[in-house]
């Protein structure tokens, strides 16, 4: 079984901006944790990161037949893509939504997700841990 872990916009910039708000590792030691953590669940994982919206959509759509579950921190997109949720449909493969931070005690504009109804599951404001305790709720889920 393989699992694709997908972050969006300026996520690239984890563990060197607002540590305090996002953490202090970088994005591609979140990379390397999941895929050791992957191992450890008996799961395959796959880890990529986009700024560009229609890559996301691409990549989400081209993950039907090889991929079992989605862990997708869509960043900004969480909140503004329609896009998103429906490409997310339209592959019917089960995903988690993750966030870094507690978007529920951010801005107002950060408590609505176009994904949250749709997911298998949501975890938010654990950091980088939050991508790890979502791909165990999935593989969980799926197994
Ligand atoms: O908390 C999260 O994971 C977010 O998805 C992060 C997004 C934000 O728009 C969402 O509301 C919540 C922002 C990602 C920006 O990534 C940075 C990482 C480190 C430093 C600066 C930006």
């Amino acid at each position: 079984m393989r699992i694709l872990v997908m972050s969006g916009p300026n996520l690239q910039l984890l563990g060197t901006r607002e540590p305090e708000r996002y953490g202090s590792v970088t994005l591609e030691e979140v990379h390397a944790r999941l895929v050791a953590l992957g191992a450890e669940l008996g799961v395959g994982v796959d880890c990529i990161q986009t700024n560009h919206e229609g890559v996301l959509l691409d990549k989400i759509a081209s993950a039907r037949g090889h991929y079992s579950g989605i862990v997708i921190n869509a960043g900004a997109w969480t909140h503004t893509s329609i896009a998103v949720r429906d490409a997310l449909l339209g592959v019917a493969i089960p995903f988690v939504e993750v966030h870094l931070s507690n978007v529920a005690a951010r801005e107002p504009f950060r408590h609505s997700s176009y994904l949250s109804d749709v997911a298998a599951g949501v975890v938010f404001g654990f950091g980088a841990e939050s991508y790890a305790l979502g791909l165990r709720g999935l593989v969980a889920r799926l197994t």
